[in-house]
């Protein structure tokens, strides 16, 4: 059994739609999913100008490898219709796998955990809510760690109330 941290976003399309569909092919792939986070709307990261992402962060347990857990992701992307067009540019839906079990790896095709996830308040603050105990292989607690973001980083993620991601039966 493995259990990973997966991170979601969208800003392209049915956003929300987009992200619910992970959380189904999840369960259509036999993973339990063991929390999701609230849903953040969040100022896109990396210098590229576009649209606000809606971000998510979902915990699952499987029986997958933690390149089984890479290519479930990808086939979410696929399923989303997602495009490789610019690095940090805007997507119908990206998945990223944040950590497996706390194994490192480093390896262009996976590296782990990933290793922008300790900057990027959209992976951090809703991982916090998902998971209050968690910590970051490398970096320590996601509590101190969201603590510590810079007030601009910290800033731009806003939780949206008014929309939700349902755990499929
Ligand atoms: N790869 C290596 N390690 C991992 C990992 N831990 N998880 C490889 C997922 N993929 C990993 O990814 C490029 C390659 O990374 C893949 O072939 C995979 O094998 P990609 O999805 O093709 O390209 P990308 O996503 O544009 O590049 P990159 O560098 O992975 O970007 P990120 O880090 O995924 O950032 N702003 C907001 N607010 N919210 C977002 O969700 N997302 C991004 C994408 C940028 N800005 C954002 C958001
Ligand atoms: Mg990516």
């Amino acid at each position: 059994m493995s259990r990973a941290v997966l991170s979601i976003g969208s800003n392209l399309g049915d956003r929300l739609a987009q992200l619910q569909a992970v959380l189904d092919r999840l369960r259509a792939a036999g993973a339990a999913v063991v929390a999701v986070s609230p849903v953040y709307q969040t100022k896109p990261w990396g210098g590229v100008e576009q649209d606000d992402f809606l971000n998510a962060v979902v915990v699952a347990e499987s029986s997958l490898d933690p390149l089984g857990w890479l290519r479930l992701g990808q086939e979410s992307e696929r399923a989303a219709g997602r495009e490789r067009r610019r690095r940090w540019g805007p997507r119908t839906l990206d998945v990223d796998i944040v950590d497996v079990d706390g194994e490192t790896l480093d390896e262009p095709e996976l590296t782990l955990p990933h290793p922008r996830a300790h900057e990027r308040a959209f992976v951090l603050v809703p991982w916090l809510d998902a998971d209050p105990e968690a910590a970051l292989p490398g970096h320590g607690a996601l509590a101190g760690l969201v603590a510590g973001l810079p007030a601009a980083e910290r800033d731009g993620v806003r939780r949206r109330d008014d929309l939700t991601l349902a755990v499929p039966a």
